[in-house]
């Protein structure tokens, strides 16, 4: 058997491999998990014993984080931090956090003689990462791990953190960049998709709904994870509950609001995320209250009035923004995000846009929702 079965033109993960210290045999690696920005592996080692086990590597895309010593900072710090946190309550930092492992010149990342940037995870095994929600209690653990991860880090230095992707979840800002690609259209590709640029123009005054809040100070500012998908958190395979926050790159000073409504966007959207028929594509009200619920459990207390008014409007805008950054770069000719066929920005930003309009349906049943679960 190949030892890579997918070898990427750019490097050999064979020789990558042997800048860390990894313990045992390398047998092999393999492409693992569907992120959108760097490249997963898993890696496939033999112990002395003959007993196996595996890590992750990945390539982290530094055209996107441009600053990866920053970054690696960022991951560093907060993992450090929450190890002790989780030993102090008695858990398994090796399983409810990320571990790094380090390369032989004990460094946490390795940079390749092309200016390519590797790290590696010690591989949390039986648990697994869903794209949709499978099962709504494990939507409910997820929500309690998200909050749990905010309440932990409530007393971590956050003048510590690096911005690493500036404005990442500001969604006037944001706006400002979709309205440029579409004023420049460099591909000619707003013939395309007017209907969906003019969703986003009708909604122009909504933008600022949070990051205004944030600005003025009406809502705290705290560390936030700032992609908390579904499909980066391990679920345990035994017990459904959410064992560790992973994907950790975008970590920086941000809205708790950011957390619970990327959370919103991803799990309560009855279809995948490039689904291409928008029948599909639904808001499970049912999965938005488990999400609540756990979330609330998990943050235990540290919300505000502010924030709690705005917990409605938190999945709304943070699909809005995800889906008008795929649109972004699909006029932009898909230079951001990785796409594996014709038009997948399109359909992603399509598939989010619906999304939004079946929350604004909902918006008081939101609301409602919220307000019986505050306790
Ligand atoms: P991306 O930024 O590309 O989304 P992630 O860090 O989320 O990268 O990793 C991609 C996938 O790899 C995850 O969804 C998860 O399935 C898997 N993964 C990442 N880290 C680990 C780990 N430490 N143990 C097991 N699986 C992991
Ligand atoms: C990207 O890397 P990944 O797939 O976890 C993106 C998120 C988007 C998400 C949409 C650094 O996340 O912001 O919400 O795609 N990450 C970055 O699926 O831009
Ligand atoms: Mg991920």
């Amino acid at each position: 058997m190949e030892k890579v079965e997918k070898m990427n033109q750019n490097y050999n993960i064979e020789e990558v491999v042997q800048h860390f210290q990894f313990e045992g045999e390398f047998i092999k690696g393999y492409p693992y998990g569907g992120g959108h920005i760097n490249d997963t592996y898993a890696l496939e080692y033999k112990k002395s014993d003959g007993s196996m086990h595996r890590y992750i590597l990945q390539r982290v895309n530094h055209h996107v984080f441009k600053n990866v010593d920053e970054l690696m900072s960022n991951i560093i710090g907060v993992t450090q931090f929450l190890r002790d946190k989780i030993l102090e309550s008695g858990g398994d930092p090796e399983r409810e956090t990320l571990n790094l492992v380090k390369t032989v010149h004990d460094q946490f990342y390795y940079k390749s003689e092309a200016g390519l940037y590797f790290r590696a995870y010690i591989f949390i095994e039986e648990a697994t990462t869903y794209d949709t929600v499978e099962k709504p209690e494990h939507f409910y653990n997820a929500g309690l791990a998200f909050g749990r991860f905010q309440k932990r880090l409530e007393t971590y230095d956050a003048q510590s953190i690096y911005d690493v992707i500036p404005n990442f979840h500001n969604t006037k800002a944001r706006f400002e960049t979709f309205k440029n690609s579409v004023n420049e259209d460099i591909k000619n590709r707003k013939q395309f998709c007017q209907k969906e640029i003019d969703f986003l123009f009708e909604r122009e005054a909504q933008m600022g709904i949070l990051v205004d809040a944030l600005e003025s100070g009406a809502i705290p500012t705290k560390v936030t994870h700032n992609d908390t998908k579904l499909n980066n958190i391990m679920i345990d395979d035994k017990t459904g509950e959410g064992v560790c926050v992973i994907d950790l790159d975008t970590i920086m000073k941000g809205s708790l609001l950011y957390d619970f409504g990327d959370a919103i966007r991803f799990g309560t959207n009855t279809a995948m995320e490039d689904e291409t028929n928008l029948e599909l594509v639904q808001f499970d009200l049912n999965l938005f209250e488990a999400f609540v619920k756990g979330f609330l459990n998990g943050i235990d207390g540290q919300i505000t009035e502010k924030e709690i008014e705005l917990l409605p409007y938190a999945g709304m805008m943070m699909t809005m923004e995800c889906g008008m950054r795929f649109l972004t770069d699909y006029l932009c000719g898909d230079t951001y995000f990785r796409i594996h066929r014709e038009n997948h920005n399109l359909d992603r930003a399509r598939n989010q846009l619906k999304l939004v309009s079946e929350m604004e349906k909902h918006f008081s049943d939101m609301q409602a929702i919220v307000k019986r679960n505050l306790g």
